[in-house]
């Protein structure tokens, strides 16, 4: 019997069928789509999860991996039929090693992205991912979906932050290449099949991850804009101006930020005149702060700006931080409403959102937008609430989605596919691509036991 057999390898403290303990795995974050499992097994190390999936291949039985379950496409919740099994990496929680000179460090799946984070800072190094679930997503669940996030705009994505990788393959193979190298050109880079492979094709188990000397000192600053163009042109001129010191650029409408003071407890856009628009923004680096001041003033007199608020200290700067990350928190006690994480180039930014509103009034005059993002990565979040017991979701989907399309972008910038977009991916991809996908699938789980009904 598979069950026992799962409990067996994985210890008594490695598994759980307790209904109460397993309702929080069973629901994705925004508490939108359900699923069902028999079990959920934690392993402790890699050749326990091995064996786990070696037994499931053996009984042809589906496997769930699951971080931190903050994902926004229900990517590690199971599906209803009450067969797939959940497999947390939660107790592979391990910073393996932190190489200082070497600017790297080996972690477990399991680890939290905030106690990577603070790894890395403990030796004066920076682990550059940030995003709002930094306190309950894992590095495993971070490389799983390919996450974006805050930093993406002067360090990349989280792929960019793996030097190697562990994982293991659908019949229990483990294929280990934890090497630390900024170099190795033997052979195909394997790695790159599993980051933003959302758990399809193998379970991430260890990463070695690459590392940055401390910026240094961190301006932040919150501005007001007349129109979202702005925020583009503000970029630009600072990009010029400041290079690479600019660490994060977000974008925000005012009306987010009103359901942000509206639903999170002590939070206040500090402007005495409202905005249409706000960008938040930090810069990293010893001069930096004052000449950040200096181009805004001189943005300012130039009319590309409305206002701004240097932060005076870091108490102020983390609240404005907290603004920003509570947004999805907002918009869930709002109501959910209808994402759509899409990205054009960051030049047709500004034309997206006014195509965008113009097609939103035609199409439902009373939608309530929700715009926000990662502005410096073209990635907006463009989500959508409509008005209780309208069934317009699915035409406004597709009608932002063939906007998107036609202006070069993508359906889906940071969160992945998941189980709520698997609709999309073939209508927006090319077809010789998704066939290669499939191949691919098709070669490394011939049974189709990781993660079925995800992505594809
Ligand atoms: P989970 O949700 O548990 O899983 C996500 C997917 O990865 C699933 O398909 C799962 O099966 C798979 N998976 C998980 N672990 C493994 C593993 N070890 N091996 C193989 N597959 C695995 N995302 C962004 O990109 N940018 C943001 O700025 C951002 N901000 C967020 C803010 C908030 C408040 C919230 C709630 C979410 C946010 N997200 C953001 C989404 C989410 O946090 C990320 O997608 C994150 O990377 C998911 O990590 P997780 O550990 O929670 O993964
Ligand atoms: C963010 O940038 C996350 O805050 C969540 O990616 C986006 O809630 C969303 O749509
Ligand atoms: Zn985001």
């Amino acid at each position: 019997m598979l069950i026992e057999q799962l409990q067996k390898i994985v210890g008594p403290k490695g598994w759980t069928t307790d209904p109460v303990t397993l309702k929080p795995r069973l629901t994705d974050w925004r508490s939108v789509v359900r699923g069902a499992t028999p079990i959920a097994v934690s392993p402790a190390c890699t050749e326990e999860v091995s064996a786990v999936v070696r037994a499931c291949a053996d009984a042809n039985v589906a496997i769930v991996p699951q971080g931190g379950n903050t994902g926004m496409c229900a990517g590690a919740i199971p599906d209803e039929s009450g067969t797939q099994i959940i497999l947390s990496l939660a107790r592979m929680n391990k910073i393996r090693a932190v190489d200082a000179a070497n600017f790297s460090m080996e972690v477990e799946a399991g680890c939290i992205l905030e106690n990577v984070q603070n790894a890395a800072r403990n030796v004066d190094r920076l682990f550059a991912l940030s995003l709002g679930a930094e306190g309950s997503c894992q590095i495993g669940g971070n490389l799983s979906t390919n996450a974006g996030g805050i930093n993406v705009l002067r360090y990349g994505t989280a792929r960019a932050q793996v030097l190697g990788l562990e994982a293991v393959l659908a019949d229990g193979t483990v294929i280990s290449n934890l090497r630390s190298l900024r170099k190795d050109t033997a052979g195909y880079d394997l790695k790159h099949l599993f980051i933003g492979s959302e758990g399809t094709l193998g379970i991430i188990t260890a990463a070695t991850l690459k590392l940055y000397p401390d910026p240094g000192p961190k301006t932040t600053a919150l501005v007001a804009l007349g129109s979202s163009g702005d925020a583009v042109r503000l970029l630009a001129h600072l990009r010029s101006a400041m290079s690479d010191s600019i660490e994060a650029f977000e974008l925000v409408s005012k009306y987010v930020f009103d359901l942000v003071e509206k639903h999170i407890p002590d939070t206040l856009v500090p402007f005495s005149t409202a905005a249409p628009w706000y960008v938040l923004l930090e810069v990293a680096g010893n001069n930096n702060g004052s000449l950040l001041e200096n181009v805004l003033l001189e943005a300012a007199n130039s009319e590309l700006l409305l206002d701004a608020i240097i932060a005076k200290n870091s108490a102020e700067a983390e609240r404005f931080w907290r603004m920003r990350h509570s947004i999805a928190e907002a918009e869930r006690a709002e109501g959910p409403a209808q994402k759509h994480d899409i990205s054009v180039p960051v030049s047709r930014i500004e034309d997206f959102l006014q195509r965008g509103d113009r097609l939103l009034a035609d199409l439902v005059p009373e939608a309530q937008l929700l715009a926000f993002g990662h502005v410096g990565d073209g990635n907006i979040h463009y989500n959508v609430a409509l008005p209780e017991g309208s069934d317009d979701g699915p035409r406004v989907t597709e009608a932002i989605y063939e906007l998107v399309e036609e202006m070069g972008g993508s359906f889906s910038g940071e969160h992945g596919i998941g189980r709520s977009k698997r609709q999309f991916l073939s209508k927006y991809r090319d077809e010789n691509e998704i066939e290669l996908m499939r191949t691919l699938k098709q070669a490394m789980d011939p049974k189709n036991i990781l993660n079925p009904g995800k992505v594809f």
